[in-house]
C-alpha cells in the first residue's frame, strides 16, 4: 500500500456475523476518512446456504450481507428485509409449494425473482451480485465465492442408519437438532473461485476472516479449488477473528457443527482448525476475545500471533472497534 493509496481490504464471511463484521470494517474505512470504500473493501461471500425453491434462488448469506451494508435488513430477525410483509408467502403455503417452515417475504421475494430472471437469462451468480449492488450505495465488493451451485448438503444419523438435506432444511426446520455426520458440498472439486476472488485476495493488504461460523460459513469458501491456495500465496497477512467468546458460540449453531468435525467449541481448535500459515495452514495473526486471553499463548505455539481484544459485535461502535484492531495487524 502506498502512503497516499487506500488500503485493500478483503474479507471472507458468511451470513450474520459476517454482515455485522463487515459493517465494522466499512466504518472503520470511513472513520480513516475514505470516502469510497468500494474501491477498498471487497467480500467473498458464503454460497453454501444457496438453494432453490418455489422456482426461485436464494442467496441467504449474500442477501443478509447486501441488505445489511444496504441498511435494510430485519435486525431483529437477523435475515430478510426490514418491515417485510408475507403475503405471497401465505398464497404459497394455499398452493403447499416451498416449505411450510421457511418463509419467503415479500420484498425479498423481489430479490429473488430478479435473480432468477438474470440467472435464467444466463447471467451468472458474480453478475447478478454486481448488478444488484448498484441499487444501493453498499460501499463495498460483494463477490459470491464461486459461480457453480454448490449448495450445503448435511448428513445426519438417524436411527440406524444416516440421511441427507439441504443445509436450510438442517438449519431452519430441525435447527440443528438431528446429530450430523457430515457436510458436504455436491461438485465443489470442479468449481473455480469466482472472477475476482483470486486477484482481489493477491492484492489485499489484509486478508480478514469474519468470525462467522468456520464449518458451514468460511468452510465452503475455503473448500472453494484455488482459495485456500490463493490465501497461502497472498503477500498480505491473513487475520481470523474468533467466532467463539468465552468457549461458547456467540449465534448460530456453529458447537454443534464444530462437534460433527470434531472440533472443540474454544477460540484456540478454531484457531487450529485453520492453521497457521507458518505451516500448512491459513491464518498469520488471530483474534481472541479477553474471556479467552487464557489460550493466546497456545495459539502462539501454534505459530500464529494472537490479539486479545474485545470481539461482542453488540452495536455499530464496538463492530468498528473489533474491525479497527484487525486492521492494525496489518498496520493500516
Ligand atoms: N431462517 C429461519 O430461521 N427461518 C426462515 O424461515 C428463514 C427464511 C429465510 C429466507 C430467506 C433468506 O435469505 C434467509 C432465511 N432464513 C430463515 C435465514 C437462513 O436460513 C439462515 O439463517 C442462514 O442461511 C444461515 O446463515
Amino acid at each position: 500500500m502506498g502512503p497516499s493509496s487506500a488500503p485493500r481490504v478483503v474479507v471472507l464471511a458468511g451470513g450474520v456475523g459476517g454482515s455485522r463484521f463487515v459493517l465494522g470494517v466499512r466504518a472503520a474505512l470511513r472513520d480513516r476518512g475514505l470516502t469510497d470504500t468500494a474501491a477498498a473493501l471487497t467480500v467473498v461471500v458464503n454460497t453454501g446456504d444457496d438453494l432453490w425453491l418455489s422456482g426461485v434462488r436464494l442467496q441467504p448469506d449474500v442477501d443478509s450481507i447486501t441488505y445489511a451494508l444496504a441498511g435494510v435488513n430485519d435486525t431483529e430477525r437477523g435475515w430478510g428485509r426490514n418491515g417485510d410483509s408475507e403475503r405471497v408467502n401465505r398464497e404459497l403455503q394455499e398452493w403447499g409449494a416451498g416449505w411450510p417452515w421457511f418463509t419467503l417475504g415479500d420484498l425479498d421475494l423481489g430479490t429473488h425473482l430478479a435473480r432468477t430472471g438474470w440467472l435464467r437469462d444466463g447471467s451468472t451468480p458474480t453478475r447478478v451480485l454486481e448488478r444488484m449492488s448498484h441499487r444501493w450505495d453498499l460501499g463495498a465488493r460483494l463477490l459470491p465465492m464461486t459461480d457453480a451451485e454448490v449448495d450445503t448438503v448435511v448428513t445426519v444419523r438417524e436411527g440406524d442408519g444416516i440421511r441427507s438435506m439441504h443445509f436450510q432444511e438442517w438449519w431452519t426446520r430441525h435447527r440443528a437438532t438431528l446429530e450430523p455426520v457430515r457436510f458436504d458440498n455436491p461438485g465443489i472439486e470442479e468449481a473455480r473461485p469466482a472472477p475476482g476472488v483470486v486477484d482481489a485476495i493477491a492484492q489485499a493488504d489484509i486478508v480478514l476472516l469474519a468470525p462467522s461460523n468456520p464449518v458451514v460459513s468460511i468452510g465452503p469458501i475455503l473448500s472453494v479449488p484455488g482459495v485456500r491456495e490463493a490465501l497461502r500465496a497472498a503477500p498480505a497477512p491473513v487475520v481470523g477473528v474468533s467466532p467463539i467468546i468465552g468457549g461458547r458460540v456467540v449465534r448460530g449453531m456453529a458447537d454443534v457443527c464444530l462437534a460433527a468435525i470434531g472440533v472443540d467449541t474454544s477460540a484456540l481448535a478454531v484457531a487450529s482448525l485453520y492453521g497457521a500459515r507458518a505451516g500448512d495452514g491459513l491464518l498469520d495473526a488471530w483474534l481472541i476475545a479477553e474471556e479467552d486471553g487464557a489460550v493466546a499463548d497456545e495459539v502462539a505455539e501454534l505459530g500464529i500471533r494472537s490479539l486479545v481484544t474485545p470481539l461482542w459485535m453488540t452495536d455499530a461502535a464496538r463492530s468498528a472497534a473489533l474491525a479497527e484492531s484487525a486492521l492494525g495487524v496489518a498496520g493500516i
